[in-house]
């Protein structure tokens, strides 16, 4: 039996949606992702400005991302351009902002959104930023994690838009630390991401600082297609063109 947990706003406009994709969405995710990892530019290693190397591998979709900007062609890599953005990508996209901040998650919230839990709050934000309609992602970065991978505290700012971020997890479970947008330390809350959970990033949140300092290694179902290690896709929009 499945046990859906509710949507869970764990700071201002960050929402935690558990289990949200099913196992056979979960399933298409990872074939799409062995493909893009395999061309036209092959997942790899960041390399940092300042010599390091990024232990999670990143392969990217619409546009590529090399710190500290997005770009057409993997300069970085075989100069490639990257796989074009799916049209079906920006449909989960949008499904997914509805899920997270649409009128069913503020009904399901423990106090039915009256009062802490309502990220969309009509107004309160620029008028397109959290409508689920005019979200269109244009870019995909989809990291793998292996089981001593992990991502330290850091901002998404190569963006010039302040529109959400949807982030999807598939495989082992990893420890997510979400921050505050001032400093890299406290305050932070811990939260646990499991194969199949929904974040989404808007608002006030969306600068936060945030960190992937765990993964879980054995704790993903292999019927997802992933034998060992995470998997995690965010759709962001670059404000580029
Ligand atoms: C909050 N990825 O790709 S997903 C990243 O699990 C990244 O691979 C982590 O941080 C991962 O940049 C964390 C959650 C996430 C992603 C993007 C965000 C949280 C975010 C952007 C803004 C605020
Ligand atoms: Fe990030």
């Amino acid at each position: 039996m499945v046990i859906s947990l509710p949507p869970r706003e764990i700071a201002p406009g960050a929402v935690h949606v558990p289990g949200w994709l099913t196992l056979d969405e979960q399933r298409h995710l990872v074939d799409a992702c062995r493909a893009w990892a395999q061309g036209p530019v092959p997942i790899r290693h960041t390399v940092l400005p300042r010599g390091g190397v990024m232990s999670v591998q990143t392969v990217c979709v619409g546009w590529h991302w090399q710190p500290y900007r997005y770009t057409r062609l993997a300069h970085d890599v075989n100069g490639r351009q990257v796989a074009d953005f799916p049209g079906w990508l920006a449909d989960l996209g949008r499904r997914a902002l509805s899920d997270a901040y649409g009128p069913a998650a503020r009904a399901e919230s423990a106090d039915g959104g009256s009062t802490t839990s309502r990220p969309y709050e009509p107004g309160a934000y620029e008028l397109d930023v959290y409508d689920p309609d005019v979200y269109d992602p244009d870019t995909a970065l989809i990291n793998f994690y292996d089981g001593e991978a992990k991502m330290g505290m850091h901002q998404d700012k190569d963006e010039k838009s302040d529109a959400p971020v949807v982030s999807l997890s598939i495989g082992d479970a990893c420890l997510f630390r979400f921050g505050n947008p001032e400093t890299r330390g406290r305050p932070y809350t811990d939260v646990r991401l499991a194969s199949g959970d929904l974040f989404v990033f808007g608002g006030p949140s969306r600068f936060a600082y945030h960190g992937v300092p765990k993964v879980y290694p054995g704790t993903g179902d292999p019927a997802t297609g992933l034998t060992s290690g995470r998997l995690n896709l965010t759709m962001r929009v670059t404000g580029l063109r």
